[in-house]
């Protein structure tokens, strides 16, 4: 057993005793009340979930393990010569719990790039898809595709022991990893690059061997691609892409399966298809403004025009945040650092000064600040990375890192097949009427 599967498999025996214990004790403990208006509303607000990996608040924005993202940014180790953190010390952290140190993170890149070899017949079923297809589908057709490589999949037909699901799901997760930077590189390169492909540079690290593939060589470029995929990565556990995959998976499909459904959720705009509206959106200003630095009141006023068409200003609001992201402000850093004077990127200052206001005299909006897709697309086209229908492929690869170690944690702590209940409008009116007794009051 490698030495990374052994520490979780330590981490996740103490944790399994110690929820026992705790569930002996408390299980019966109530945890909250819930309105009929949060069943209708999209559960907002109702706890039902244990994710191990982060957690959100809603003025603070997500802790790692505890760690806020510019402590990340401090203590993660970095490449040589960096200084963005590296994002396998973020998955080590998620895992393991704890920080990991510069042999751990090395080490998850050796495992990673052993482990990165993608079957042809991957890139086949890629390649038939029309060239025109959305990079979203063609990313989780082809994580579909490799689903035939799912050690999960064919140990339980063969018959597997409930106490050995976690050790093979955490095999899938570490395969799916290191391999998904190659399926979204070849996606890129075949939809935009004249279907020119760029092999694997076996001395670079997860995050800087993606750029690499992709055909970006800029150190800065790769430096982006680090603190992209850390702060990407996890969101805690409700969220669409890390709900589904942990729902899917609940039904014991293998990781592969689980992370392809979860990433179908993540390809919708009020989730992760957010980062590709923002930057189509201010492309759109521009070209209807004629100008490549519109005022702030030019601003206010399509925004305005954005609201009275009826459609929501992408990259703004949250359903859990209730301050800026410090997603947002993390990448803004990275954007005064290296290329302050891109109007582009000045444009997404101008909005962010523009947007919130506006927002919060509509009096409905919950959360008038900027989100981590506000910000992301800016960077990214400042290197060349212009293809804006690719933006949440690269959302996608981060947020593998996130769901599958809650994945590992899940088979790790034996959870169960979720399944929560629903109701009828019909037995909720029987309810009101007194005529039914459906929440036991
Ligand atoms: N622009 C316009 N209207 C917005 C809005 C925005 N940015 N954000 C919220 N609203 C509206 C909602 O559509 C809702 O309107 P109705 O009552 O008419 O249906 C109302 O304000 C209340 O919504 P809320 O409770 O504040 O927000 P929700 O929790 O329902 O939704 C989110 C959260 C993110 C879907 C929403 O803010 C939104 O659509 N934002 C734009 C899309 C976006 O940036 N998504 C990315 C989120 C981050 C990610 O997952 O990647």
């Amino acid at each position: 057993m490698g030495v990374i599967k052994e520490r979780f498999k330590e981490k996740a025996d103490a944790a399994n005793a110690e929820i026992k214990e705790l569930l002996k004790e408390n299980g019966n403990k109530v945890i909250g009340e819930v309105t009929l208006a949060q069943v209708y509303q999209g559960m907002r607000g109702i706890t039902g979930l244990v994710s191990e990996t982060s957690l959100l608040d809603s003025q603070e924005g997500i802790r790692f393990r505890g760690y806020s993202i510019p402590e990340l940014q401090q203590k993660l180790p970095k490449a040589k010569d960096g200084t963005e953190p590296l994002p396998e010390g973020l998955f080590y952290l998620m895992l393991i719990g704890e920080l990991p140190d510069d042999e751990d993170v090395h080490h998850l890149t050796s495992v990673w790039q052993r482990r990165s070899h993608v079957p042809n017949h991957v890139f086949d079923t890629i390649d038939a898809l029309p060239v025109t297809t959305h990079p979203m589908t063609m990313f989780t057709v082809g994580i579909m595709a490799l689903q035939t490589e799912s050690n999960f999949a064919k140990a339980y037909a063969k018959g597997l022991s409930k106490k050995d699901y976690w050790g093979i799901v955490y095999d899938d997760a570490m395969d799916l990893i290191a391999r998904l930077p190659r399926i979204a590189a070849y996606i890129y390169r075949r939809k935009y690059k004249n279907n020119e492909h760029i092999n694997p540079n076996g001395l670079l690290d997860w995050a800087g061997n993606f750029a690499h593939m992709m055909g970006f060589e800029d150190e800065t470029f790769k430096e982006l691609m680090r603190l992209y995929m850390t702060i990407h990565a996890d969101h805690e556990g409700g969220n669409v892409s890390a709900h589904t995959t942990h729902l899917v998976g609940s039904a014991l499909s293998d990781p592969f399966l689980s992370l392809a459904a979860g990433m179908n959720g993540l390809a919708g705009p009020l989730h992760g298809l957010a980062n590709q509206e923002v930057i189509k959106w201010i492309f759109e200003m521009r070209e209807e403004l004629k100008t490549e630095l519109p005022s702030k009141e030019q601003i206010v006023e399509y925004v305005k025009k954005t609201l009275g068409e009826g459609k929501v200003v992408p990259g703004y609001g949250h359903a859990v945040l209730r301050k800026t992201d410090p997603r947002f402000t993390a990448q803004m850093e990275f954007g005064k650092k290296h290329m302050a004077d891109d109007p582009l990127v000045q444009t997404v200052w101008n909005v962010y000064e523009a947007v919130p206001p506006i927002l919060q005299s509509l009096g409905k909006i919950k959360n008038p600040w900027p989100n981590v897709d506000a910000h992301s697309g800016a960077l990214l086209v400042h290197y060349g990375l212009v293809e804006y229908e690719f933006y949440t492929v690269l959302f996608g690869v981060s947020r593998a890192l996130g769901v599958l170690a809650s994945l590992c944690w899940d088979r790790a702590l034996g959870f169960p097949l979720e399944r929560p209940k629903s109701v009828t409008t019909e037995l909720v009116k029987k309810w009101l009427r007194g005529e039914d007794n459906i929440w036991g009051d």
